[in-house]
């Protein structure tokens, strides 16, 4: 249905705080349509169609805050704190005078004082004004968004919707013969939708993990977190995770759209029309957050407020990564830790995939294929390297497994429907029950279980199969879930499932750990990015995934997901030599390090290509381990402001068309470009610098950016450009983060002027949130550096070395 036939004309408004309520000729009442300022550049658009009010209990952040808040005063209390990091409502709250000097003239502070100038009718329309927005709302809930200046910056869109003619049920069996999926594509009942003008130049980002491309335009999407074995292609509509949010890039500024909606959802973003994108979905509410920029950066920075930014995890898991499906016993997990060291190759952690379990039983230890599972981790440390084991959420059905037996006697796991039995489908442990990880008690639970692997010495947890996948079929749509405080059916759980349990893993870590929680997860929703970091599950090896691995990284942290990785040498298939080369030298530069591939693919571990790969492998491990505290300062950043540490070229040269769709390049940071080669065969490869002056990091040739030139790239170079003025900080290379990480610190200074903040921390716990932190100002005059301290609260560095580079 279309609202402007549901609602009909406009003709009345109520005020509460700072939400606007339309009343139309239509009546719908019940559905209060609403449009609600939630900063001078954020604002929610709602409609109740299902009566439930704002559904997502799971977001936490300034989002859940104002979602859970009870009195308006609370509401208030959350336009501030931008700058701030995680936990910024709580700083913001206790900073009144910035509070209200900032919030002076926001329409929160108007209305308290009993003005609401901010809303008024103009014509037949009802136009909100904020300090850098205009929101005018229309008749049939049409809403339309203007910069200040009054340029529009997203029209809804007024004609009808150009429906594709749809598949006839002789049509469909025509395809089903020949083994195609007999669908369109199209969510099933498409009850809410929004129809919203592009314009000719409008690219789009985001949408998480979403396959193909950096820019989304032309392509649609289905929000229903998947695992999908097959290679991963461009066509492919849904993926591991649901991340409902799209960036668009006008002209001139920027917008973000936010779908807060976690049933089955879908965008169709150009491809019915080349005049309008569609987003909508089956069930729940029309509530979306538009946000209003004057860049990409801004946008990233608004969405990353309202659903919380991804905080600094320690400083060991930016090291190398070693894993695999099959490292099947105590022997073979020394081995790999033994060939690491061996070859010389830095390395922090080990994974331990599905085979260190008794039987697929999580939080319990294979006591067959293991003598003392406590001393390989110990001595693991010894080598300086953590374990991180998997954790699936499939609980095993089996009497007397002690984690089976607690849930099934509360009640945790997920039930059939009308009825108090637990529903079963099968995973790894073959009949599995599903903890309910939207209610709040089966959270704590879950937390307490960690116990058992922080006890053990473990470093952190890998979460997998959580979209959740499951071997008999998928699970019926109307099995019983909570939702917070209330029961919910599957088809409105689904997509938060990895969410939840990433939460429930990540307190327990923090309760019990006493450090930054490491978890990694592989399905996730919007807000995930405070709990957990990801990887982009089970790609393969194979050269059009090392070229994927590009957009879908920089797309992730543009989605609020800034730490993530994909698995080094693919998971699925064999890799080459060639391929694995390659890989690991654009995958060094990536958040998340990890070589990891399936069971039963060729050996993936670095020494397993021959010489010439151990030694490329070893240079780009090498180069890591030195860059190690640019990327904490990335990760600090952000902590800080939303902006991820990889990032397409997009985000810092907006105004260069030639960056727009560029799939093959991404940024470190703003001041190190990576142009990785990921064609098989190449030895060379087009290169484009935005504008300024760059340095090639390996041989300091100095280019002139906006330009096109080919490199030579032989096996052993990836091709890496530093902007002029920029200051690299460094360690020097070791085996693994260690103890005494930060006893000499080297200034790479490169010619040009420049400032950097380096920012420095006991990369372990929450101490830095309390002020223990060091924080320095690096500035640089052609490679002349001077360094200031800005913020003392712990321990220096035993010596600042300055290197002027070229
Ligand atoms: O269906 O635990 O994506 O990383 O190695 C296979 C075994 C289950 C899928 C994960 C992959 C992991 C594998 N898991």
């Amino acid at each position: 249905m279309t609202q402007n036939i549901l609602f009909g004309k406009l003709k009345d408004y109520r005020l509460e705080g700072r939400k606007v309520t339309f009343e139309f000729e239509g009546g719908q009442e019940n559905l209060r349509p609403s449009v609600e300022v939630i900063s001078d550049t954020i604002f929610n658009v709602f409609v109740d169609y299902d009566g439930l009010g704002h559904r997502t209990r799971a977001i936490e952040g300034e989002l859940g805050k104002r979602l859970n808040a009870d009195t308006c005063q609370e509401c208030q209390a959350l336009g501030e704190g931008r700058e701030n990091g995680p936990e910024g409502a709580e700083k913001a709250e206790s900073t009144e005078s910035v509070e209200s000097r900032e919030n002076a003239e926001s329409p929160a502070n108007r209305e308290a004082a009993g003005k609401a100038d901010w809303v008024s009718w103009e014509g037949s329309a009802v136009v909100i004004r904020s300090k850098k927005v205009t929101v005018k709302v229309n008749d049939g809930f049409a809403v339309d968004f203007y910069d200040c200046e009054g340029n529009p910056l997203s029209l809804a869109w007024r004609g009808e919707r150009k429906e594709k003619s749809g598949l006839g049920w002789k049509e469909l069996m025509l395809l089903a013969e020949e083994g195609h999926a007999a669908s369109d594509g199209k969510a099933k009942g498409n009850q809410v939708q929004e129809l919203r003008s592009l314009d000719k130049t409008d690219c789009i980002y985001g949408l998480g993990d979403k396959t193909g491309f950096l820019n989304k335009r032309h392509y649609e999407y289905v929000m229903w977190n998947s695992d999908i074995p097959d290679p991963h292609e461009d066509n492919f509509k849904s993926l591991y995770k649901s991340i409902p949010f799209m960036l668009v890039l006008k002209e001139k500024g920027a917008y973000g759209i936010f779908f807060d909606n976690h049933c089955k959802s879908f965008f169709d973003l150009g491809k019915e029309s080349e005049d309008y994108y569609v987003f909508g979905a089956e069930e729940g509410n029309l509530d979306y957050y538009f946000m209003a920029g004057e860049s990409l950066k801004e946008v990233v920075s608004d969405y990353t407020w309202l659903t919380g930014r991804a905080p600094m995890q320690q400083l060991w898991t930016l090291g190398y990564h070693q894993s695999r499906w099959g490292y099947e016993s105590e022997e073979k997990i020394r081995e790999v830790a033994k060939g690491l060291r061996e070859n010389d190759l830095p390395c922090d952690c080990i994974h331990f995939d599905i085979d260190y379990m008794d039987h697929y039983k999580v939080f319990t230890w294979n006591q067959e294929t293991y003598q003392d599972e406590r001393k390989v981790i110990s001595d693991l440390k010894e080598m300086g390297i953590k374990a991180v084991t998997i954790i699936d959420p499939g609980v095993k059905v089996e009497k007397d497994y002690y984690v089976y037996e607690e849930g099934m006697e509360k009640g945790y796991f997920a039930k059939k429907p009308d009825s108090r039995e637990a529903y079963v489908n099968a995973v790894w442990p073959g009949d599995a029950v599903f903890p309910d990880f939207g209610d709040p008690r089966v959270r704590t639970w879950w937390a307490g279980k960690q116990k058992y692997l922080i006890d053990l010495g473990v470093g952190g947890v890998w979460n997998d199969m959580n979209e959740p996948a499951s071997f008999r079929g998928p699970l019926p749509d109307d099995v019983v879930f909570t939702d917070e405080d209330r029961q919910a059916p599957h088809s409105q759980i689904h997509n938060i499932y990895g969410h939840n349990m990433a939460k429930a893993t990540y307190e327990g870590w923090k309760e019990y750990s006493g450090k930054r929680p490491f978890v990694i997860t592989r399905a996730c929703y919007s807000g995930s990015q405070k709990y957990t970091t990801a990887w982009t599950g089970d790609n393969h090896s194979i050269w059009s995934h090392i070229r994927m691995m590009i957009p879908q990284i920089c797309n992730l942290g543009m989605s609020g997901m800034n730490f993530v990785g994909a698995d080094v040498g693919g998971f699925g298939s064999d890799a080459t030599p060639e391929l694995f080369a390659r890989w690991i030298q654009a995958g060094c530069f990536m958040p998340f390090f990890r070589d990891h591939c399936a069971l039963g693919g060729r050996p993936q571990e670095p020494w397993q290509f021959g010489k010439e790969v151990l030694s490329i492998s070893r240079k780009y491990i090498n180069l890591r381990y030195e860059l190690l505290p640019y990327l904490y300062d990335l990760m600090h950043e952000t902590e800080v402001t939303g902006i991820p540490m990889v990032r397409p070229l997009v985000m810092e040269y907006e105004e260069d068309e030639n960056v727009r769709n560029r799939n093959d390049e991404f940024m470190l940071g703003d001041r190190m470009l990576i142009a990785p080669v990921v064609e098989q065969g190449a030895r060379e490869r087009m290169v484009y610098l935005p504008q300024g002056i760059w340095y090639d990091y390996w041989t300091g040739e100095r280019k002139e950016g906006r330009s096109f030139f080919v490199k030579e790239a032989p096996l052993d170079v990836c091709p890496v450009y530093v902007k002029a003025g920029a200051v690299i900080p460094k360690y020097p290379a070791r085996l693994c983060v260690g103890e005494d990480k930060d006893d000499l610190l080297i200034l790479e200074a490169y010619p040009g002027e420049g400032v950097y903040t380096h920012y420095q921390d006991n990369g372990e716990d929450f101490q830095y949130r309390q002020g223990a932190f060091n924080e320095y100002e690096i500035s640089n005059q052609d490679g002349e550096a001077e360094v200031k301290i800005l913020h003392e609260g712990y321990r220096p560095y035993g010596k600042i070395e300055i290197v002027r580079k070229f």
